[in-house]
């Protein structure tokens, strides 16, 4: 199996997008671009991942730690919503900054521009045989069609090793390629021009939040000297031809063969905490310095390097879903077609399924690459000033999804961008956790920016009272740890970050009126419950069943890491006191597992959010096999979130794909899938919360891993809730905890072959193997669950039996 018959993981189209939703989304990690695939009038929305709002300020609220003590004796006395009113009125901060729009590119092709839409017809001619795709496994977003006797083939890609946007115009025939290419920005700008190229010049406001409570009057602010800087460049290079700059920012480009367009973009962002324009980066000679080696290395250089290097991540994995024929015919569907025809149930598609797989990881690649920011709620696409929920990170779930199937689907490279995030937090992190809170180590809340706020944020307590967004990241860490086994990340990066986080939790856990220790104030993410009392909604009690997940996984981490490193022995012992001191997740009176310390009624028994199953995916601390009455608790809290409504996000959704993976139900995982497919996705595949939120896209992804393969029960297990839908089908490159990659062959439901490679070495146990066995290098076998060693570098087949 090979990606060569590239037909399957494309998405094409046999119209031009008509709305930012159907545009076809390119992205080195840094910038991005969204690809409208016009005839005459082409459009690309651009996007560079460091342009947002604000500037480094201190968010710090010095009046919180005031009001802790109180907060914790209304709690402890019951007055849960008292509690909430003082911490809503005192203990919150300031809204974090949004992610800001670069501007557009836009090109007038031919002469006299037509109407493009459906119809796609255009100047005099009629357009023929129009086609835009975008090809996940190259990265290259492509427009073809015809005019009269010329072809005309448009491509673009974002090029990681080259750091340029690149737009290549070619017709074939008699037809010499014509046209006009300007830039334009919502931000504040100028356009100019030198002599070979067009520049726009802008800067992003000093200030902006998203107005989704309509409380922020002055949502959009400059304030002069305050606020990022940043420049465009466009270059062309014309095979025969001309191509002029005027002053007015116009590029036009007559009579060449084929033109190729460069584009570089770059702002003075120099750190979270570094003032903008305070030195460091200048932005237009980062242009000038990318156009130039861009240049010279020319077009067809530029596209072997990009795809090269797209190929090298991409190609890591392959997944095929049901038969090969059936995909490849489904394929030559256009794919919003594919989507509607998949929506109405008119037929199963497990291939579009496995193209959905593959679009996570390339979203991934594209959003988020070594040296790049973190992919944020929309990864690194956005064409709003003001963005929902500020295109921010959201810490409670969202960016943590984002990078679910990071290590399992061969991307841990692509982690990386979040571990300098987490690395920026435990340094902000730390005077919050001073100042807020009295408490070493460092926190963060559920609200993260550019400028790594990591106090609350403003609003209500139910979201911005939630000190434990440090504490679920650094799950991260840890997952990169383990499936990659590299122990100096461990060391150097991993472990001092857990560390303070976990110190953190020390300080921050309190005794309870029983003795056990807890959190206090503590929610559990934008849910509420009922009070006993008043019957009143309220998100603030002691302990919520999260925290204790939370916090208990990262002393257990923390203590087995520091075990590893053979460091901080009396700390180790510190730590393992705490925990046995701490209060235990509780099953309710109903068999559900509860999501506070009592059995409160629920505000909204159908909540988006199933915080309190962290503890079974992405958690570890209750699993099918070890602890399976919880596994059942758990279960019966999915039927009941299910049964009023939850999943009904797309992120919400994909957590339950998760889910029900891990309790080995793949015809319930499936119809999870089905549903995120059918009711929470764009025609251009994008998760649609709505509206276009990414994690949905990555949270749907990892699920799909998950049903394959799930490594988080000391051993691999495989195909472990594989669905009847996916009968047959083939895997090559997940990876597995412990340093392992898996290739999978199944058909008709059941394993008929896999190989097992090591990269470090080390024990292994596989599961799921239905009879049969795997072959060791001395002629013996290892059997279903029998642990067996590996040497690294080698392969191990999984095959039947050879007797005698
Ligand atoms: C959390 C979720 C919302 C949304 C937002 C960005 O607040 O509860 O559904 O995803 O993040």
């Amino acid at each position: 199996m090979t990606h060569s018959d590239q037909t399957e993981w494309k998405l094409w189209y046999d119209r031009p997008a008509s709305r930012w939703e159907e545009a076809l989304p390119v992205g080195n990690g840094r910038m991005g671009g969204m690809v409208y695939g016009g005839i005459h009038r082409e459009l690309i929305a651009l996007n560079e991942d460091t342009l947002w709002s604000g500037f480094p300020r201190d968010p710090q609220n010095y009046d919180a730690l005031r009001h802790l003590g109180p907060a914790r004796e209304l709690i402890f006395a019951g007055k849960y919503k008292e509690a909430e009113q003082l911490i809503d009125a005192k203990m919150l901060g300031r809204r974090t900054e949004s992610y800001q729009p670069l501007g557009n590119l836009r090109l007038e092709q031919g002469e006299g521009a037509g109407e493009e839409t459906a119809g796609q017809t255009g100047g005099e001619s009629t357009v023929r045989g129009f086609r835009r795709e975008l090809d996940l496994a190259t990265g290259i977003a492509a427009t073809s069609y015809r005019i009269g006797e010329a072809a005309y083939l448009r491509e673009v890609f974002v090029s990681a090793v080259d750091q340029v946007l690149v737009v290549r115009i070619a017709a074939l025939g008699n037809q010499p390629v014509n046209l006009a290419a300007s830039l334009d920005s919502l931000l504040q700008h100028q356009l100019g021009s030198g002599t070979d190229r067009i520049i726009m010049t802008g800067r992003a406001p000093s200030h902006v939040a998203d107005n989704y409570r309509g409380d922020h009057p002055q949502s959009v602010l400059y304030e002069e000297g305050l606020g990022l800087s940043f420049e465009v460049q466009v270059l062309a290079l014309p095979e025969g031809g001309t191509a002029e700059a005027d002053g007015t920012g116009r590029l036009t480009v007559r009579g060449a063969q084929a033109v190729t367009l460069l584009l570089a973009a770059a702002t003075d962002f120099a750190g979270y905490d570094k003032t903008p324009g305070s030195g460091g980066a200048d932005p237009a000679e980062r242009c000038r310095a990318v156009l130039a080696t861009a240049a010279e290395l020319g077009y067809g250089r530029l596209r072997e390097r990009h795809t090269a290097d797209h190929r090298r991540l991409f190609g890591r994995i392959e997944l095929r879903l049901g038969s090969a024929s059936a995909a490849v015919e489904r394929a030559a569907q256009p794919t919003d077609e594919r989507l509607e025809a998949y929506r109405k149930g008119a037929a199963a598609d497990p291939g579009l399924e496995a193209l959905y797989f593959h679009y996570g990881r390339y979203l991934l690649m594209a959003s988020s690459r070594p040296g790049t920011e973190a992919a944020h709620l929309q990864g690194i696409w956005n064409p709003r000033v003001q963005p929902p929920w500020n295109c921010g990170y959201t810490t409670n779930i969202n960016t943590q999804m984002n990078y679910w199937p990071a290590e399992v689907a061969g991307l841990a490279d692509c982690h990386e961008p979040l571990f300098e995030l987490i690395r920026d937090l435990s340094v902000s992190g730390a005077r919050t956790a001073r100042i807020h809170y009295g408490a070493r180590g460092w926190v963060a809340h559920h609200n993260v920016d550019l400028w790594r706020q990591s106090t609350p944020s403003d609003g209500e307590a139910s979201w911005a009272f939630w000190p434990m967004g440090g504490v679920w990241l650094c799950r991260h860490l840890w997952e990169h740890y383990e499936f990659g086994m590299d122990e100096q990340f461990l060391r150097e990066t991993a472990y001092p970050l857990m560390k303070g986080a976990a110190e953190f939790c020390q300080d921050w856990l309190v005794a309870g009126p029983d003795g056990r220790l807890v959190t206090a104030p503590s929610t559990s993410p934008e849910n509420k419950f009922l009070t006993p009392d008043g019957g009143e909604p309220c998100s603030v009690s002691a302990g919520s069943t999260m925290d204790l997940f939370l916090i208990r996984e990262l002393l257990e981490h923390t203590i087995r890491a520091a075990e590893i490193l053979s460091v901080d022995e009396a700390w180790r012992q510190e730590l393992a006191d705490t925990l046995s001191h701490m209060a235990q997740p509780q099953v309710g009176p109903d068999g559900r597992l509860q999501e506070w310390s009592e059995p409160f009624a629920e505000a909204e028994p159908g909540h988006r959010h199933v915080s309190h199953l962290y503890g079974f995916y992405p958690g570890d601390a209750i699993t099918v096999r070890q602890t399976p009455e919880l596994a059942e608790a758990v279960r019966h809290t999915l039927e009941e979130r299910i049964r009023n409504g939850g999943g009904h996000t797309g992120w919400s959704c994909a957590w339950l794909i998760n889910l029900y993976a891990r309790l080995g139900d793949g015809e319930t995982a499936h119809r999870f899938v089905e549903t995120l497919l059918s009711r929470s996705t764009y025609p251009n595949l994008f998760d649609d919360h709505p509206p276009f939120q990414i994690d949905g896209n990555f949270g749907g992804a990892a699920g799909i891993a998950e049903m394959l393969l799930q490594s988080h029960m000391d051993g691999i297990d495989l195909l472990p809730a594989l669905p009847e839908a996916w009968a047959c089908g083939q895997v090559r490159g997940l990876r597995a905890r412990g340093g392992f990659t898996v290739d999978l062959e199944w058909e008709a439901g059941r394993l008929t072959s896999a190989r097992l490679t090591s990269t470090v070495g080390g024990e292994c146990t596989l599961r799921g193997l239905h009879g049969l066995s795997v072959r060791l290098p001395d002629g013996r076998t290892a059997q279903e669950g029998e642990r067996f060693p590996t040497e690294a570098g080698a392969t191990y087949l999984v095959g039947q039996a050879r007797l005698g």
